[in-house]
């Protein structure tokens, strides 16, 4: 007896707002998670993987990779956007239709209908890596929202205010939530757990993090 009578069953989908701006599409992504996880399997065969350093000097625990015309990077001169991989010194893949078509309809669907991303960041945890409070101000316009995608094993998602003094809340993402981050929301201070140990029918030990955002 395997589960595969209940691989064609959708999965169930519905949205809350989190705060103000903030709202999660549970589910959204399950449709396409496939064809979403081959194309950052396409996306790392050209732009691979890596831990990259912080301007303090930390190694990310988060590994990453980007595609758009905009990769976003971070090294002993700071963090910013650019349009080389220093990897390779060649431009970041393009964004895969799967991927492109996913955020924009999911903005679309939490009421921004025009979001173009050019640049998409690609977070892979394995268990016991996290990412601490922080805030992403390294895009030109902050009325455009940010849409992340989690896919694989279920990590805690940890928001707090617009003051990095503020606690924060735990909002456990799972395979296939899709959040809008607009309004007030984007530019409050966010961060994640560390991975729990696990194992994901397709992602097996890792989580993923697809970010889109218009960055320039
Ligand atoms: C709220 N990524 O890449 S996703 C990041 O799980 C980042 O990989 C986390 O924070 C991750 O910068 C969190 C949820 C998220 C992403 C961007 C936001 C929440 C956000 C931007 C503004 C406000
Ligand atoms: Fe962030």
């Amino acid at each position: 007896m395997t589960m595969d009578l209940f691989q064609d069953q959708p999965a169930e989908q519905y949205s809350e707002r989190i705060v103000e701006g903030a709202v999660v599409l549970r589910g959204r992504a399950c449709d396409s998670d496939r064809d979403l996880l081959d194309a950052i399997a396409m996306v790392a065969r050209t732009a691979p993987f890596r831990h990259m350093l912080t301007p303090s000097g930390h190694t990310m625990s988060a590994a990453m990779t980007c595609c758009g015309q905009l990769g976003w990077v971070t090294d002993e001169r700071g963090y910013r956007y650019q349009s080389e991989d220093p990897l390779t010194g060649r431009a970041w893949p393009d964004m895969p239709p799967p991927l492109f078509k996913l955020a924009n309809q999911a903005a679309r669907e939490a009421g921004y209908p025009d979001f173009m991303p050019d640049a998409c960041l690609i977070n892979r945890y394995e268990p016991g890596a996290r990412m601490g409070l922080h805030q992403d101000k390294d895009e030109q316009d902050f009325s455009q929202p940010i849409v992340s995608v989690s896919l694989g094993l279920p990590q805690v998602f940890q928001f707090g205010g617009a003051k990095r003094n503020q606690r924060p809340e735990n909002i456990p993402l799972g395979h296939g939530d899709v959040v809008v981050w607009g309004g007030p929301s984007r530019r409050f201070y966010h961060g994640v757990l560390r991975l729990k140990e696990g194992e994901h029918p397709l992602t097996g030990r890792y989580r993923y993090n697809l970010t889109f955002r218009k960055a320039g």
